[in-house]
């Protein structure tokens, strides 16, 4: 569900001036999101919910998990496929091998924008061994599968061009994303004028941590926060430890969202954010526990919106 953000409308317009005057990279450039942020449609997080039901479906048919080399990674990457293709994006396969087995990035792009500046979102496919990996990382991979339906459903004209990706073989150290970029030439990666990485976005005990790297990125991600009454904090861990490090590493600005892992929410984090202090935001970490019953749906739904207010925002 999308909340008003209000106040937004003044503050982007202000805003608008000054991006359109900044030219199109969003790296260092002082304003966030553009007007077209507040007519980022509401994500609905039943849609994205369906997407964990059939992405753990998958799982249960396929040995229990989505890991990379095995069956039930292909099958979920022909299942966003699927709905990528069927929605009018031109979708590409990327295959490589790791740990002697093939693996695969999806990458999708929706027609039209400046070539020159891309914006990408992305997320990881595959899950550890020992389970399905719908929070790590189903959330991310469907709530950017749900935001992309809803650019093809609102026939989304940004002035820069759109792409997603899907990373296999994250869980074995970015594979999938370090494969991606350095295939990419020197011209390619400096057009990427942003990427945004959703790696674990709906924990059960969640918190709402924003990444701290390219600054445009982060103050969109937290404009939005803003609207909504939710405060934010900087997520520190995640340096390396998700697809967003490579792109980092090639120069490209960087930016994402992360609702916990396996370390523990404390008192004050409790205070402001709910849910248990002592426990672990996920406690179902790289476990067979991480099943569709490993979702908190209003971290879900916040963050998924969050995602479509920054598509929107930052492709304008
Ligand atoms: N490495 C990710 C989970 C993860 C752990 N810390 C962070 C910080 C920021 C993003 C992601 C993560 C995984 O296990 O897939
Ligand atoms: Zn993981
Ligand atoms: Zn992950």
């Amino acid at each position: 569900m999308k909340l008003s953000v209000p106040g937004r409308a003044a503050a982007t317009a202000v805003v608008t001036a000054v991006s359109l005057l900044a030219g199109g990279s969003i790296a260092g450039a002082a304003p966030a999101a553009g007007p077209t942020a507040a007519a980022a449609p509401d994500i609905s997080v039943a849609a994205v919910k369906a997407h964990l039901t059939q992405l753990q479906s998958i799982a249960t048919a396929n040995g229990g998990n989505r890991a990379h080399g095995r069956a039930g990674y292909k099958a979920s990457l022909d299942y966003v496929k699927a709905k990528l293709d069927a929605a009018g994006f031109t979708t590409t396969i990327q295959q490589f091998t790791s740990s002697g087995r093939t693996g695969y990035n999806l990458i999708a792009d929706w027609p039209g924008g400046d070539t020159g500046q891309v914006v990408m979102a992305g997320s990881h496919l595959d899950s550890v061994t020992s389970g399905a990996g719908i929070n790590d990382n189903g959330s991310g991979s469907a709530a950017v599968l749900e935001t992309a339906l809803a650019v093809s459903r609102a026939n989304f004209r940004p002035a820069k061009h759109l792409r997603f990706a899907w990373w296999g073989a994250e869980e074995l150290g970015l594979v999938g994303s370090r494969y991606y970029v350095n295939s990419l030439s020197t011209g390619d990666r400096s057009r990427i004028s942003g990427y945004l990485n959703f790696d674990m976005i709906g924990s059960p005990n969640p918190g709402y941590f924003v990444y701290d790297d390219d600054p445009a990125i982060e103050k969109t991600f937290k404009e939005y926060y803003t609207g909504l009454g939710v405060p934010t904090e900087i997520e520190t861990e995640g340096d390396g430890r998700s697809d967003h490090a490579p792109f980092k590493n090639a120069g490209v600005p960087v930016g994402g969202l992360f609702s916990g892992a396996d370390y523990v929410k404390t008192a004050a984090q409790a205070a402001k954010w709910g849910g248990t202090s002592g426990l672990a935001f996920d406690r179902c970490y790289h476990s067979s526990c991480d099943t569709t019953a490993n979702i908190n749906d209003t971290a879900l739904d916040r963050n998924s919106d969050a995602i479509a207010y920054a598509v929107w925002g930052l492709s304008a």
